[in-house]
């Protein structure tokens, strides 16, 4: 299908046609202001319809952050406490089923575990969370830890990588999700994060993940002070990643929050530049299946958009979201089945419920916290 674009597009636009790679300076072009973003999201749709069809998924999920308090000071951060602040909390035993058998009974089929490193808290206590959810919630898929705190567990037990993760693996621990990434770049990292895991680390352990069979997700933090060369940098160290291993499903642009943060004079980036966002990265991974537009972080109406500009997943219901609604997030606390399947449907799309490793989820018709998972959804590459 040819469409008309900007005359400096059209050798990208040729590239995409005939699904070859864009490069380095292929994504610095399509971040220039002058570029109409609706270009882009053409192109971007051409790759998500090509991969997904007319289909956009969702889940039916919660999250868990079982404490905030935390020994690193992300300068980006609005969720994190001291431990002697009036704010820190950290969740018993008792919490932690609560929230399980909360999220069971809202028919969820995940639950995305993270929170803070905890001073006085021992690496134990992370993963026996995980086989007490386990245990008690068998059904219920744990997306838990990022690579932060995979790090940390690494540097309390003085263990490699691999044992930790399995461990975890066989403690019940599902998949991982994509935060702590940020930008891998050092000249941004050093600047908002210096103190975590660097770029390389959170590769090594995602690399080590998908080598275990742990599929997990990836991230991209932006709006606070990257420049494009440093966003695209990070695209493609993802991509170069995923070349390797093929361990990740899908990637989620994060719009940096300013507020309650260290960067709270910085402006939150315009629906716009999320839109190109977006759009630049369905061009930029090609080797990545999906493109989630988490309408927590993006607001209702532009992750209602975002679905033609190259995203083809919304993520989820979400409950006890924190990390957003604590850095100024305005959207609700969460959104029901119905009106996520409303939303895609008025996007001229159709809906699909997925489990979070991107398996169709079948629901007892008069018994909604009854389900099952099906076959695998395709995507065509
Ligand atoms: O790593 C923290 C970001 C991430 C702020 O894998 C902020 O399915 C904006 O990774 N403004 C955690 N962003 C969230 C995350 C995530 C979310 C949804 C789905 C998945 C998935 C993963 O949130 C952090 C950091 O990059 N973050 N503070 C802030 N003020």
């Amino acid at each position: 299908m040819i469409f008309s674009v900007d005359p400096r597009l059209k050798p990208i636009r040729d590239k995409v046609e005939s699904g070859e790679r864009l490069s380095l300076d292929d994504g610095l072009l399509m971040y220039d202001p002058d570029i109409p973003v609706n270009d882009l999201g053409q192109l971007a749709n051409l790759v998500r319809e090509r991969k997904n069809g007319n289909a956009t998924y969702y889940n039916i999920n919660s999250h868990l952050n079982a404490t905030n308090v935390c020994v690193y000071r992300c300068v980006f951060c609005a969720f994190r406490s001291d431990l002697r602040s009036d704010k820190s909390y950290a969740m018993d035993d008792a919490k932690i089923i609560a929230r399980g058998q909360e999220a069971t009974d809202n028919g969820c089929t995940e639950l995305h575990v993270v929170g803070g490193l905890h001073h006085q808290r021992k690496y134990a206590w992370y993963r026996d969370m995980i086989a007490l959810l386990h245990e008690n919630f068998p059904k219920l898929h744990l997306k838990a830890w990022t690579a932060v705190e995979i790090n940390w567990f690494e540097f309390l037990e003085k263990r490699p990588t691999a044992e930790i993760l399995q461990e975890l693996k066989e403690a019940g621990m599902g998949s991982m999700p994509g935060g702590g990434a940020e930008i891998f770049h050092p000249e941004v990292r050093d600047q908002i994060c210096e103190h975590k895991a660097d770029g390389n680390n959170w590769i090594h352990i995602h690399r080590t993940a998908h080598q275990l069979g742990i599929k997990t997700n990836c991230t991209m933090l932006y709006g606070h002070v990257e420049k494009p060369f440093h966003r695209i940098d990070h695209l493609i160290r993802l991509r170069d990643l995923q070349d390797e291993t093929g361990g990740f499903q899908t990637f989620i642009p994060l719009a940096f929050h300013p507020e309650n943060t260290g960067l709270d004079h910085i402006k939150k980036p315009t629906a716009t530049e999320d839109l190109r966002t977006i759009a630049i990265s369905r061009l930029m991974l090609d080797n990545i299946d999906h493109v989630k537009a988490y309408w927590i972080m993006l607001g209702i109406g532009t992750a209602q958009a975002a679905l033609a500009y190259g995203a083809d997943d919304l993520d989820g219901t979400v409950r006890q979201e924190l990390i957003y609604h604590d850095a100024g997030a305005t959207t609700p606390e969460f959104l029901s089945v119905e009106r996520l399947e409303d939303l895609i449907r008025e996007a001229g799309r159709d809906p699909v419920e997925r489990d979070t490793i991107y398996r169709k989820v079948i629901r007892d018709e008069n018994e909604f916290t009854n389900w099952e998972v099906g076959e695998e959804i395709a995507v065509a590459h």
